[in-house]
């Protein structure tokens, strides 16, 4: 045991007693290293963890039994075994079966390249997970760590996916909806957008900014209240300059974790119209002003992305470019390039010429019209944001429809059971309601 090392890897979000009889036992063995996963390690196959880096990074370091923490920048443990060599790696046996099979024979695989042990110890019974999942829950609902995620994201993700909820009923969908693809990865979306469109549409209302900020923001906090991922809103033009200054204060202590901006002027009408209606840019001084005056008005936990509807107005790629230069310049903490064409072709020379200027300002697609763009597609073209802007609506509406025609056209509902929910499952849908 003497000048033995010994390596765990561990994320620590919630530290419980399983972690503190893991550290016990890896003692025993020598000099215990811990590797904490890093956010990006993490969310590679589940949630973000509530507590950051270094604020995890804080409580392992003030465990009695750990002699050092490194970062596990990856899932898999096989670099930092690699590298480390160490006599012994300490695991729970909980990964023998199940999806963390495949991580466990990596693991030995490098343990026998550099002549180390795997020892396994009884996994920990009788923690609480449930409860644990609910306090995390809880947390992840506070208005400042709600914020915050979305600026942690996109710093432990390449392609953050965003989805439109104009309700509670369709932001619950979004939070919990995931696909696991072949490799065992989580694939799910990272939060939401509260679209002006679908906003508006919902309420039958057109999309020309008649909504007020405040009926924006109750259906905003009626989301908040059964739901945990960050908010993206789409704040039309921001409206006059001592508006926006007002109504960002109130937008950022409701927790919502950015505004995107658009850069137009006068009578707002929907993007997707593009010049076959009258639709005018704000010249680039004014609206710079504007970002100015926006992130004056706020603390830095609410991003202000700037969109340019530079492509949308048949202007050319270069006022796009420099619009995007002149606003990060006043302070936008990121751009949305919009397009209506329906290839990809022309945001992609966007953001081409942007990623040479700006490397780490998180650009932002909305591939309503382009959409046989993947999301790896954007990823790679060097997008950090997708917003699938109204999809949620527009699925609900034709399956309304639907069943209200053919009610009429059957007299009777008989027809349409197998095309809506049963009612067992709508009553057990929402917990509570029994
Ligand atoms: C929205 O969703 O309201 C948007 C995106 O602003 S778009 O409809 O494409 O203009
Ligand atoms: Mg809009």
């Amino acid at each position: 045991m003497k000048n033995k090392t010994v390596y765990i890897s561990l994320s620590v979000d919630l530290l419980h007693h399983g972690h503190i009889n893991l550290i016990n036992h890896a003692k025993k063995y020598g000099k215990v290293t811990a590797g904490l996963l890093t956010d990006r390690a993490i969310r590679a196959h589940k949630r973000i963890p509530l507590l950051n880096f270094d604020q995890r990074k804080k409580i392992l370091e003030n465990i009695t039994g750990i002699s050092n923490v490194v970062s596990q920048n990856e899932y898999e443990y096989e670099k930092n075994i690699l590298k480390l060599k160490p006599n012994y790696f300490v695991h729970g046996d909980d990964w023998i079966f199940g999806r963390d099979k495949n991580l466990r024979a990596g693991t030995i695989k490098a343990l026998r390249k550099i002549g180390g042990k795997l020892i396994e110890i009884p996994y920990t019974k009788n923690i609480s997970s449930k409860f644990l999942k609910k306090s995390m829950y809880l947390e992840s609902t506070i208005p400042t760590n709600r914020q915050s995620t979305l600026k942690r994201l996109l710093e432990a993700k390449k392609i953050c996916r965003i989805l439109e909820a104009h309700s509670p009923l369709s932001a619950i969908i979004a939070e919990q909806v995931y696909y696991k693809n072949k490799n065992g990865k989580k694939i799910e979306f990272d939060g939401f957008w509260s679209s002006s469109l679908t906003d508006s549409t919902l309420k039958g209302k057109p999309d020309i900014e008649v909504l007020d900020i405040n009926q924006r923001l109750t259906n905003i906090n009626d989301i908040f209240d059964v739901t945990s991922k960050p908010i993206i809103i789409d704040i039309d033009t921001g409206g006059k300059i001592e508006h926006l200054e007002i109504n960002l204060k109130t937008i950022e202590r409701s927790g919502a974790s950015a505004v995107i901006m658009e850069d137009k002027k006068g009578l707002k009408k929907n993007s997707l119209f593009g010049n076959s209606v009258k639709q005018e840019q704000e010249n680039i001084k004014e609206f710079s002003k504007k970002i100015s005056a926006a992130k004056k008005a706020t603390t830095n936990k609410l991003m202000i992305i700037a969109r340019i509807e530079s492509l949308i107005l048949g202007k050319p790629l270069k006022d796009a470019v420099l619009r995007a230069e002149k606003y990060v310049k006043a302070g936008a903490d990121g751009i949305m390039i919009h397009s209506k064409e329906k290839n990809p072709k022309e945001i992609f020379n966007f953001a081409e010429k942007f990623r040479k200027r700006f490397s780490d300002i998180p650009l932002v697609a909305v591939p309503s019209s382009y959409n046989s763009v993947t999301d790896k597609q954007l990823e790679k073209a060097g997008f950090n944001i997708v917003i699938y802007a109204n999809h949620m609506l527009r699925a609900s509406y034709p399956a309304m429809q639907k069943v209200a025609l053919e009610i009429l056209k059957n007299g009777r509902s008989y027809e349409s059971e197998k095309s809506i929910m049963s009612i067992s499952n709508i009553l057990d849908l929402i917990p509570g309601t029994k």
